[in-house]
This record gives C-alpha cells, structure tokens and sequence, in this order.
C-alpha cells in the first residue's frame, strides 16, 4: 500500500524539533516498511516528504491554498504536486506540531491506513496538555505503579537520563506538551541553585520533543530554601525571593514551562498561614514566572482533613468550590486553577466538581488520574477513558447554555487566554512504563483526549490496541473489549451507584475496607449505618453541596426521582429497601452488583484466552497472568462488601448467596 510514498525528505530548517522530526520519520519508515530515505536540507525536484512550517513551505511553493487560522501545534498532512513532483507536506505553524504531524502519519501507517491524497488538519483543543509525575527526590514515586522514578534517584538527578528522554518522545508521540518532574508533595530543595543546574539536564532531553519541564514547588520556600523569616505572599521581600528563583531557572532553562502548587492541603504549608488566600499566593508566583512567559498551576485540592465527621452538614466536597469561587477574577492571566475531575478524589465514579462552571474569570485545567491509585492500581484492568469521557462531555449548563466540561477547561466558553488538561502519569522505570502493558492505553487515551475529547472511546482504544499489538483483528477486537468493559465491571464489584471505591482509604487505597472511610477527618463519607447508605448532600436536607451547581444540574441531581442510579449514593441517603430506576432495590443492586462484576472480571480471563495463538506468549502470558489474579481479587471484593451490607443491613440476598458464604465462614472459623 505504501510502495509510492516519497524516498527522500526534505527539511527547511535545521531547528532541534524539526530534527527530531525528521529522524522518527526516518526511524519509523525503515522500521516498519524497510523503507531507507535521503534527507536533504534543500529542495531540488523530485517527490519528497516536506517538513517545515507554513511560512517556510510557502515562500518555496507560492501557489499552495494553505489552511487558515490553526491553533497553535495544529498540522496540516497534505499531498501536492510541487514543482511537478507529488510531495506530502507535514506543516504547521509550530515546530512542534511538524513534530505531530510526523507522529500522527506513522501512526497511520502503523494502522495500514491509506495515506495516498490525504489531506488533513488537526488541531489541538487546548493548550495545556501536560502530565504530573508525583517523583520524590529519593527516587520512589507518590501513587506509582510502575517502579522507580525516571528523573530521580538518591535525592538527585540520576546520571543516566536515557529513560527521560524516552519518556519525552512517548508524551510527544500523543501531544502532551509539558511535565512537571516532582511531586505536588514537593521537597523544598528541588529549589536550592545546585539543584536547579541538575534539573537543567532533564530539561534539555526533553526540548528536542517540544516538551517543557516544570516544577511543584512548596510554598515556604523563600523561608526554607531562601532563609528569609516568612514566607507571606504579600511581603515584598517574599516577591522579590520569587522573582530572583525565577529569573536564575530561566538563566538554566529558557523554556522552563511554570510551577505546580499544593498548598493548605493535606497538611501542607499555604498562605493560611498568613490570612492570605490561594490569590494571593497564586499572584506573588505569576509575576515573577510573567516576564519569562511561565504558568502557575493552582491546585484547587484544598480541603480540611480533620472534618467532624459526627456534624451531617459536614461535607469534603464543598472545599473546592467553597475555597476558590469566591475568588474568582482575582488570579492572575498566568495562573490556571487545577481541578481534579470530581469533588472528592479520583474514586471510582464520582460526578464532575461544580468548580468547572464556578470559574467565569479564572483560567482552568482539568486534572485525570492515569495513575490507578483508587481503580486497581495497575494490578486490575481499569481502562478510564470511558470515565473521563463522561466527565468531559458533562453539560454544565452554565447560565442555561450548553457548556460541556471540555469547553469549560478549554477555556472556550468564558474566553479565557489559556487552559486544559493534566494528567497524573506516575510512570517508572519498569519496561512497560505503567507496570502493567494494559494501563499503558490510560496514558495513551490521555494524551488523545487533551488533543481532541470529541474523539470517540472506540477510536482511541482502537488505535492504541492496534499500534500496541498489530492489526489481526481477533486481537484488536478481543483487546478493545476487554478495555471497555474494564471500568464499569471495576466499579461493579468496588462501589457500585456512587457510593465512593470502599477502598482502605487509610492505608493502600487498594483492598476493600469500606469501614475505614468512616469516623474519621477525611471526609469520604458514606454514611453507611443500619437504616441506609450515602452522603444526604442535598440543599433541602443535606450538606447543601448540590447548591454549588448551575440551576439544570441541581434540579437533576437535588431530587431522589431524578438521580440517576449511577450517582444516587453519592447525592443522597437512602434506605436499603429504595427501589431503583431499574426497579431493583438498593441492597439486592448492591449484591447483584458485586456477584455480576466478579463473573465478569472471571469472564475476562477466557476471553483472553481467545488471544493466544495471535499475540506473542510474553505479552499473553503477563496479562495472563493478571487478570487471573484480577479474578481472585473481585470475589475478596465481593464478598467483603456483600457481607459488610448484609451484616449492617440484616436484609438477605434474594439469591440467597451472601448468607451462604457467611455460614460457610462461620464454620471454617
Ligand atoms: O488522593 C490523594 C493521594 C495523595 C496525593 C493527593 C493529591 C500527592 O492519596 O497521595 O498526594 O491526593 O492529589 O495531592
């Protein structure tokens, strides 16, 4: 299919972006169709691939209708016959989207699309498509699943910075353009000069893949690192330490992207301190990173964890719209709020946070979890796009208008300069990146969505199955399935209809403890007791969080009627005996839920099965392996909640199969 493309590549500039460009084009070529290409950095006759930017491609072709108008990073994959000979042009306005361009092409041809008279523009729906990675210095990562930090080890930057370098390709492979290296739990010291001339390293091995590095930085910095007797945002001197850390960074590294801040969250340092707010200390950063063109990534993650959990009027879930609403119209141009997804944190299913519509004046930016942290931590198949799906394509309804999440964090409804999407990665050094070759579809579905969220889940687990394990389609289909599925079966047998993931919400955020989100600060509450289950969070009656919701979204949420199953826990306290949409009552949804998810999750291990002779045996017999185990795992899920319910409830399972496994339990004990 491919025997005419073009056997020599031309480049119009020799600038490092276009350069890396070049050789992934050389490097794919050859190694997926054997193809060995000339690259010449002048255009003489003859068919060529044409690399450079719009400006450069027409003033050597004048006569070329180039497309208008593109975002930035948009490129433009076109064929035309220049100077009699066809060419395939990959232009942008950027370097980096010829970058794109080039990765978007050998995808195609991975794919065995026909590429012959193409003509087409993508182009980004945002700016901001950026990963964290939650590294400490020493080298271990905060909710990571896939083995030691890239960047560090050892409380320094590691010599062998091979695996960074790849990481950078991998991101710009699925156009993610920045990443802030170290945790949002950020060590003071990743701000001391000596450190910065280390991070400096990192930097210049991701440049050549357009991607620009950040750091988490702690707010007392200039009292811990810069010896001064405060760190109050509003102390001139305070200003005066930002602005000089700042300009000695840019001195280092001239892209350097901004910073990522958690503050007075989680028992970290904030401008609480001094009675100032997430403005002000937001503000002191953006004008000293203002001059040099950097961000501050705010995160709105800021909540009490020593909630009274006996007040019912209580709610964790307010904090951030509580914290950062009235506040709205005082950041900066160059600060950009960082919401997670949903009001609590990165559970199983959770509704979107109401912040997303609270925000008119602010920047924002989503922040997903790639990580599995609370969805099996790479160990179970959690594929979350279809997830943050929902979220994104949630209609708001802000001021009665049709406000999609995405357009929201885009920045497109309020008009706002800048916004979009981060993801937290996590990944490590382990082969695979993630520690599970599944997982890696997460990052991958990421990277798709922050380009382009109207691009369907199918698409995006299609594409990634077939460039991760070919195109037989008994694989891809197997494969596609088995990711689709992964999240809603995950949910069945963890906290089905809103209720939170029941994880050991006090230790790994991994094995079922349901009762461990109970009676303490944290505040992921789910009220379970004799009577009911879930947080009443109602304005009628409840903690009033609906309230924070445009107009449309209350009203479907504040009524019980109109709740949609998949939520009602987490809006309202029900009794068991509440019978459903579905006409089923809570407690038997519950158990049939439970029972359901682990058939499924053992279901997964034959379908699998159905792989075997078309996939290499390392690959098959790793995932094998894991989903096996997952299989286990779902019935310890299953019969721990099922049993926590029966026992709290005293209402048996209609099937009959809860008072079983506790008789059964009784004896061996
Ligand atoms: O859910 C919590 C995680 C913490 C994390 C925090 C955050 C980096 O359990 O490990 O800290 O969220 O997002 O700041």
């Amino acid at each position: 299919m491919y025997v005419h493309l073009p056997k020599q590549i031309v480049i119009l500039n020799d600038r490092q972006v276009v350069k890396t460009a070049q050789q992934e084009l050389v490097r794919g070529l050859s190694r997926m169709l054997g193809k060995s290409l000339t690259v010449s950095t002048s255009w003489t006759k003859g068919s060529a691939f044409v690399l450079g930017t719009f400006l450069e491609i027409h003033s050597r072709a004048p006569n070329l209708n180039f497309p208008g108008g593109l975002k930035t990073d948009g490129y433009w994959l076109k064929t035309a016959r220049i100077h009699g000979s066809e060419c395939l042009l990959i232009a942008s306005n950027t370097d980096r989207g010829i970058l794109y361009g080039v990765f978007a092409l050998l995808s195609k041809i991975a794919r065995e699309e026909n590429i012959a008279g193409i003509g087409e523009i993508q182009q980004p729906f945002a700016s901001i498509r950026w990963v964290n990675q939650w590294d400490n210095l020493d080298g271990s990562i905060e909710r990571g699943y896939g083995g030691a930090s890239v960047f560090f080890a050892d409380g320094k930057v590691r010599g062998d910075l091979s695996r960074a370098r790849q990481y950078a390709r991998l991101l710009a492979s699925v156009g993610i353009n920045g990443c802030t290296i170290n945790n949002v739990n950020a060590a003071p010291g990743v701000l001391e000069n000596s450190f910065i001339a280390q991070v400096r390293r990192i930097a210049d091995v991701f440049r050549p893949w357009g991607v620009r590095l950040s750091l988490a930085v702690d707010l007392s910095s200039p009292k811990i690192v810069g010896g001064l007797d405060t760190f109050d945002p509003l102390d001139p001197r305070v200003a005066e330490w930002w602005r000089m850390k700042v300009h000695e960074i840019y001195g280092q590294i001239p892209d350097f992207g901004g910073f990522v801040v958690k503050a007075d969250s989680e028992g970290r340092l904030g401008p609480s301190t001094y009675g100032r707010t997430p403005a002000d200390a937001a503000n002191v950063i953006a004008r000293a990173l203002k001059p040099h063109g950097g961000i501050v990534f705010y995160r709105a993650f800021v909540y009490n964890h020593h909630l009274d959990w006996h007040n019912l009027k209580n709610d964790r879930a307010k904090a951030a719209y509580d914290n950062f609403h009235p506040l709205d119209g005082l950041f900066d141009d160059n600060v950009v709020i960082q919401i997670k997804n949903g009001p609590i944190d990165f559970q199983v299913r959770e509704p979107v946070s109401p912040l997303f519509a609270g925000l008119h004046h602010t920047n924002e930016a989503i922040e997903l979890q790639i990580t599995q942290e609370y969805t099996g931590q790479q160990r179970q198949l959690c594929f979350l796009v279809p997830m943050w799906k929902e979220v994104l394509d949630f209609n708001m309804r802000s001021e009665g208008k049709d406000t999609p999440v995405k357009s929201l964090v885009a920045g497109d409804v309020f008009h706002r300069p800048t916004g979009g999407f981060v993801g937290v990665a996590n990944v490590g050094m382990d082969a695979n990146w993630l520690g599970s070759p599944m997982a890696m579809a997460n990052l991958y579905g990421f990277g798709q969505l922050a380009w382009n969220p109207n691009l369907s889940t199918e698409e995006i687990v299609d594409e990634w199955t077939r460039l991760t394990f070919g195109n037989d389609p008994r694989v891809s289909k197997a494969v596609s399935r088995l990711q689709l599925e992964s999240w809603r079966v995950y949910e069945s047998y963890t906290g089905p209809l809103g209720v939170g993931t029941l994880t050991n919400i006090l230790g790994n955020h991994y094995d079922p403890a349901p009762e461990s989100s109970e009676e303490n600060g944290w505040g992921q509450w789910h009220r379970a007791d004799h009577e009911g289950i879930g947080m009443d969070r109602t304005v009628a009656t409840g903690t009033g969080f609906i309230g924070q919701y445009p107009p449309e979204v209350q009203t479907l949420y504040e009524s019980v009627d109109k709740c949609p199953d998949k939520l009602l826990l987490f809006f309202h306290h029900v009794p068991y005996t509440h019978v459903l949409h579905s006409g089923k009552t809570v407690v038997q949804h519950i158990y049939d839920s439970h029972y359901d998810g682990a058939e499924a999750a053992r279901d997964f291990v034959s379908q699998w099965k159905t792989v075997e002779a078309h996939i290499d045996s390392a690959r098959y017999q790793d995932i094998l392996s894991r989903l096996e185990y997952q299989a286990q795992e779902a019935i310890v899920w299953r019969d721990t909640i099922c049993q926590w319910i029966y026992h709290l409830s005293g209402i048996a399972d209609d099937k009959g199969r809860i008072e079983r496994v506790t008789k059964q339990n009784t004896l061996e004990q």
